[in-house]
């Protein structure tokens, strides 16, 4: 399916509004994440040599806003050419640091679900379906690239 000027535009708008708040929202997408599969805290070393989830980290505040930054970017790229497009050598990255947190196909199921319950926060009642839709498009997209180049790695 195609993703149309109207769902890039609301991709764009949202982040525009949730940037505002990048302490708020990084905490909120990651506790999300915890919420959603407790056992996924042994993963992040932000997170392994304490019980609760770090305010104010910056580790966790710079990967959680790039997480949302390339899902708008994948939004962009989907719009204007129809594909995704990730550098060899982010993507080659991303693989290697996945794989060697021993994330799984499975937990990025989880972590979409954390990004449309930060993006439901964040707008309030700007949030809609047809919002949900085309961040998740987005997501999808990105995170096969990842998911492949994480196959391609072991
Ligand atoms: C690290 C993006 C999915 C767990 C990172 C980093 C980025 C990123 C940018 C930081 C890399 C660095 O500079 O060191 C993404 C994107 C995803 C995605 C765009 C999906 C489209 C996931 C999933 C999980 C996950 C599904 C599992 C729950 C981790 C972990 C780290 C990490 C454990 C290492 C954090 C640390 O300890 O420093 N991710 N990620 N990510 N990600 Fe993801
Ligand atoms: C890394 N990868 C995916 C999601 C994340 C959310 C918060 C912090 C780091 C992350």
């Amino acid at each position: 399916i195609e993703f149309t000027e109207k769902q890039e535009a609301l991709v764009k708008e949202s982040w525009e509004i949730l940037k505002q708040d990048i302490p708020k929202y990084s905490l909120h997408f990651f506790s999300q994440i915890l919420e959603i599969a407790p056992a996924a805290k042994n993963m992040f070393s932000f997170l392994r040599d304490s019980n609760e989830v770090p305010h104010n980290n910056p580790k966790l505040k710079a990967h959680a806003v790039k997480v949302f930054k390339m899902t708008c970017e994948t939004a962009i790229q989907l719009r204007e050419k129809g594909k995704v497009v990730v550098a060899d050598t982010t993507l080659q990255y991303l693989g290697s640091v996945h794989l060697k947190n021993g994330v799984l196909d499975l937990h990025f199921e989880v972590v979409k679900e954390a990004l449309v319950r930060t993006l439901k926060e964040g707008l309030g009642e700007k949030y809609n379906e047809e919002v949900e839709n085309a961040w998740s498009q987005a997501y999808d997209h990105l995170a096969l690239a990842i998911k492949t180049e994480m196959k391609q790695e072991d």
